[in-house]
C-alpha cells in the first residue's frame, strides 16, 4: 500500500514523513554457519539467521523494504532479489561484481528493495561464487489489500523450495571442479524446503508433510533453488493449476505436472479433492536433464500430501503414493507444458516492432589446458560463452565503473549477432570452434529502447537446455523452437498476443527462443545462463540502461554506504 493514499491531505508533512518511514518495513539477515544434518552426514552451511531454506519475506506489491545483510560468515556476500525489477536502483540488485563488490565477513550492507509490477512468488539468494546452493528464501508477493486476484482466494498458501544438495562443503565442490577444468561433481540429492525426503537414507523423519483437508484448496509457492537441474514435479492424484509465474499472473493451466528450471517460480493451486481420509500422496521433483551423454543426479525427491479428517490428522501407515513423472530426457515433456504458459494481463508495451535485435549463441565451449591435464573432454578445461564471449567477472563493479567514469573495467561492445555463422545444432563441428574468447563485453542500450533477443543454443560440446535469466526486467517470450533460428520464417509465427512474461526462460537443447524487453529501467543488470556451472564458466553478459532525460526517468543516486572492493 503506498503511504501517499493512506495518509489524508490535511496532515502536514512532518507528520506524513514519520507516519511513511514507519510504514517501510526493515529485516535483518544475518549470514552465518550452521550445523545441519541430512543424508545421515552432518555438515556446516552457510544459512540466513540459522535457517535453511532461509526466512521467507511476505510483502504487497508496489512496498518498499529494507533488509540489512550482516556477514557474520567466512565467505564474500552479496544477495540478489531474484524477479524484484527495482525500478531505477540496480544498487541493490546484489550480482558481486557486476553492481556491486562484495559484501566480506565482519562487513554489513543495507539493501534497499523496491517493489514494483509484481505479484505473486519471487525470491532472493546470494549471487556470490557458489553460496546460493544454501543461501536463499522465498519472496511472497501479495496483491494491495482490497485487489482481489484473478483467481478464486485459496485455503492456504505453502512454500515449496526445491534445493540441491550435496554431502561436501558446496564452497568445496566449486574449487574442485574450477581447479580440474571438468564438470563439478552431481549432487547427493535434491529437496523440498529443506529436505530431501523419504527415498533418500536418513530421511524419513524430516520429509516436508503438508496436512490437507478434503474439500479445502492450497496454492504452492515454488521456487527452484536448484544449482543445477532443471526439475519436474507433480503431486500423485491431484493435477495442479497454474496461476503465476516469475511474479507475474498467467492464464490458468491445469497440467498433471510442471517444469520448473533454476530461477524460475510458479503459483500452482490444487485442490484437496481424493476422499479417502488418511490416504497420503507423494509430491516430487526430479531432474529434466536434456543432455544425454551428461551425467547428472538421477534421485527423486518427496514431500507428502497426508488428509486429516476434518482438520485432525487420522495416522495411517497406507504407504503414499509416487506420481507420474516424464522421463528425464523428455523434452517433449518439457515444453508442451513450457509452451502452454500465457500472459494474463495486458501488455505493457506494444509487440508490433522492435528497435534493436541481438542474436546471441549460448554455447559450451572449451580451452586447450597444458598438457591436455586438464578434466573437461579431451583434457581439456571446460568453459560457456554468449556469441563466443566467455564472461569475465572483472575486480570492481561493472555498476561503480559505469557510473563514476572508471575506464578499463569491460568493454561496451557486446556483438550483436554471432561471430560465425555455423551449422550451430549441428553434428560433428569443426574443433576451431570449440575456444571462445574470454571478456568482460557489456551491452549499452539507449533508454527505451525495444529489443528482441534470440537466445541460440548450440551443439558445442554438449547441446543442453539454458535457464537465460535477465535482472531488471521481465521478458515476452514470442518464440522458440528447435534447430537454428530463421529470421525470415520463425518470426511469423511469434505469438504477439498474451506470451508469458518472465525473467528465466528456458532455450531449448540445440534450440532457439525469442524474448522481447523494453528499456525502461535505468541501470546495470546482469544476464546469465542460471545453471550455476554455466555462470561460472561464463555464460553471461552485462546490459547497461542509459538514463533517458527527465530526473525521473535516472538511476536512483547510490546509497551513503556501499561494499568496498
Ligand atoms: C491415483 O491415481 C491412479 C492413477 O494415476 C489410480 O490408479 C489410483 O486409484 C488413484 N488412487 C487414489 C487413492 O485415488
Ligand atoms: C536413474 O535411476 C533409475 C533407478 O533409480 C535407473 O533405472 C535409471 O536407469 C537411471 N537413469 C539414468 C539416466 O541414470
Ligand atoms: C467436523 O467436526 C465438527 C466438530 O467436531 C462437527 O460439528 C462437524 O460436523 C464435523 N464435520 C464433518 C464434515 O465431519
Ligand atoms: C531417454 O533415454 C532412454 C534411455 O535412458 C531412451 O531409451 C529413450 O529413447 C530416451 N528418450 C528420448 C525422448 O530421448
Ligand atoms: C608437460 O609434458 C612435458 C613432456 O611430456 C613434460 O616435460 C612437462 O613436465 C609437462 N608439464 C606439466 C606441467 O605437467
Ligand atoms: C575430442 O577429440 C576427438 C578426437 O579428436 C574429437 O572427435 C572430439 O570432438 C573432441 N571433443 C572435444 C570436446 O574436444
Ligand atoms: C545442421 O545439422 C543438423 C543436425 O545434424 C542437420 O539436421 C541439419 O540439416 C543441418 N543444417 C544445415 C543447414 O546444414
Ligand atoms: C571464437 O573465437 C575464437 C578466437 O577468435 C575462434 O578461434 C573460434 O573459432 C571462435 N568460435 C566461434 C564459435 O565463433
Ligand atoms: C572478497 O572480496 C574482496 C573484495 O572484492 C576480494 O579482494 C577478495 O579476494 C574476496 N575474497 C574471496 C575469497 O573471493
Ligand atoms: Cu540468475
Amino acid at each position: 500500500m503506498s503511504c501517499s493514499k493512506i495518509v489524508p491531505l490535511i496532515f502536514i508533512a512532518l507528520v506524513k514523513f514519520v507516519f511513511c518511514e514507519a510504514l517501510l518495513r526493515h529485516y535483518e539477515f544475518f549470514v552465518k554457519e550452521a550445523s545441519y544434518t541430512r543424508l545421515c552426514e552432518t555438515k556446516n552451511i552457510l544459512t540466513v539467521n540459522g535457517q535453511f531454506p532461509g526466512p521467507p519475506l511476505y510483502v504487497h506489491k508496489g512496498d518498499t523494504i529494507y533488509v540489512k545483510v550482516h556477514n557474520n560468515g567466512r565467505y564474500n556476500i552479496t544477495i540478489h532479489w531474484h524477479g524484484v525489477k527495482q525500478p531505477r536502483n540496480p544498487w541493490s540488485d546484489g550480482p558481486e561484481y557486476v553492481t556491486q563488490c562484495p559484501i566480506q565477513p565482519g562487513d554489513s550492507f543495507n539493501y534497499k528493495i523496491i517493489f514494483s509490477m509484481e505479484v505473486g512468488t519471487l525470491w532472493w539468494h546470494a549471487h556470490s561464487d557458489w553460496s546460493r546452493a544454501t543461501v536463499h528464501g522465498a519472496i511472497v508477493v501479495h496483491p494491495q489489500p482490497g485487489t482481489p486476484s484473478p483467481y478464486p482466494e485459496p485455503d492456504q498458501e505453502v512454500p515449496i523450495i526445491f534445493g540441491e544438495w550435496w554431502k561436501m562443503d558446496v564452497m568445496e565442490v566449486l574449487q574442485e571442479f574450477v581447479a580440474s577444468g571438468g564438470a563439478p561433481r552431481d549432487s547427493d540429492a535434491y529437496t523440498i524446503n529443506g529436505q530431501p525426503g523419504d527415498l533418500y537414507p536418513c530421511s524419513s523423519q524430516g520429509t516436508f508433510k503438508l496436512n490437507v483437508e478434503y474439500g479445502k484448496r492450497y496454492i504452492l509457492r515454488m521456487v527452484n533453488a536448484a544449482m543445477n537441474e532443471i526439475l519436474f514435479f507433480a503431486i500423485a492424484n491431484h493435477s495442479l493449476t497454474v496461476v503465476g509465474a516469475d511474479g507475474m499472473y498467467t492464464k490458468q493451466l491445469t497440467k498433471e505436472y510442471v517444469v520448473i528450471a533454476p530461477g524460475q517460480t510458479l503459483d500452482c493451486i490444487f485442490e484437496a479433492n481424493q476422499v479417502r481420509p488418511g490416504s497420503r500422496y507423494y509430491m516430487a521433483a526430479r531432474a529434466y536433464a536434456s543432455a544425454s551423454q551428461l551425467s547428472f543426479d538421477n534421485t527423486t525427491t518427496t514431500g507428502i500430501l497426508q488428509y486429516g479428517s476434518n482438520g485432525s490428522l487420522v495416522i495411517t501407515t497406507t504407504p503414499p503414493i509416487l506420481p507420474y513423472l516424464p522421463d528425464y530426457n523428455d523434452t517433449t515433456a518439457a515444453f508442451n507444458f513450457l509452451g502452454s504458459l500465457r500472459n494474463l494481463d495486458s501488455l505493457l508495451f506494444p509487440l508490433d516492432a522492435y528497435d534493436l535485435k541481438i542474436y546471441s549463441t549460448v554455447s559450451i565451449n572449451t580451452f586447450p589446458c597444458r598438457n591436455d591435464s586438464c578434466a573437461g573432454p579431451n583434457g581439456t578445461r571446460l568453459a560457456a560463452s554468449m556469441n563466443n564471449i566467455s564472461y569475465e567477472s572483472p575486480s570492481v563493479d561493472i555498476l561503480r565503473a559505469y557510473y563514476y567514469h572508471i575506464n578499463g573495467v569491460f568493454n561496451p561492445h557486446f556483438p550483436d549477432v554471432p561471430p560465425l555463422y555455423y551449422n550451430f545444432t549441428g553434428d560433428n563441428l569443426p574443433l576451431y570452434l570449440l575456444t571462445p574468447k574470454k571478456a568482460t563485453k557489456v551491452k549499452v542500450l539507449e533508454y527505451l529502447t525495444k529489443v528482441e533477443m534470440v537466445f541460440q543454443g548450440t551443439s558445442l560440446v554438449a547441446g543442453l537446455d539454458h535457464p537465460m535469466h535477465l535482472h531488471g526486467f521481465n521478458f515476452y517470450i514470442v518464440g522458440w523452437g528447435f534447430g537454428n533460428y530463421d529470421e525470415k520464417k520463425d518470426p511469423l509465427n511469434y505469438n504477439l498476443v498474451d506470451p508469458p512474461f518472465r525473467n528465466t526462460v528456458i532455450v531449448p537443447i540445440n534450440g532457439w527462443v525469442a524474448i522481447r524487453f523494453r528499456a525502461s529501467n535505468p541501470g546495470v543488470w546482469f544476464m546469465h545462463c542460471h545453471l550455476e556451472r554455466h555462470l561460472t564458466w561464463g555464460m553471461n553478459t552485462v546490459f547497461i540502461v542509459k538514463n533517458g532525460k527527465q530526473p525521473q526517468e535516472s538511476m536512483l543516486p547510490p546509497p551513503v554506504h556501499m561494499p568496498r572492493c
